[in-house]
């Protein structure tokens, strides 16, 4: 099981991840795309990484944006490795379809 990430720790990835936003409770981002069909590309072309990474983000979808936040519900919906794993696994999925 992942350890939750440091204040600290946290603070610092942040620094090299544009877009991101957060906390010790969680990461955040929203991605705007195209239009709706953009952002549903988006969402189905990742899950297979999400399930693979068995990993999965709290997302939701307004037309053309898409909201992500990312913790960890098994260590007590904390930021962990994981967490940081799969934003950069999202980053790579959206600019497929920006
Ligand atoms: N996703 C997230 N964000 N946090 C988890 O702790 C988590 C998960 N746990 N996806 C996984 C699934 C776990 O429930 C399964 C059983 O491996």
């Amino acid at each position: 099981m992942p350890e939750p990430l440091l204040p600290a720790a946290i603070a610092e990835l942040l620094v090299r991840m544009p877009g991101w936003s957060g906390d010790t409770n969680g990461l955040m981002r929203t991605y705007r795309f195209h239009d709706f069909t953009a952002a549903m590309a988006f969402m189905h072309g990742a899950a297979p990484a999400i399930d693979q990474l068995d990993h999965h983000p709290e997302w939701s979808n307004v037309y053309n944006r898409v909201s992500v936040t990312l913790r960890t519900h098994d260590a007590g919906d904390r930021v962990t490795e994981l967490d940081v794993k799969l934003a950069r696994l999202l980053d790579a999925e959206a600019a497929r379809h920006l």
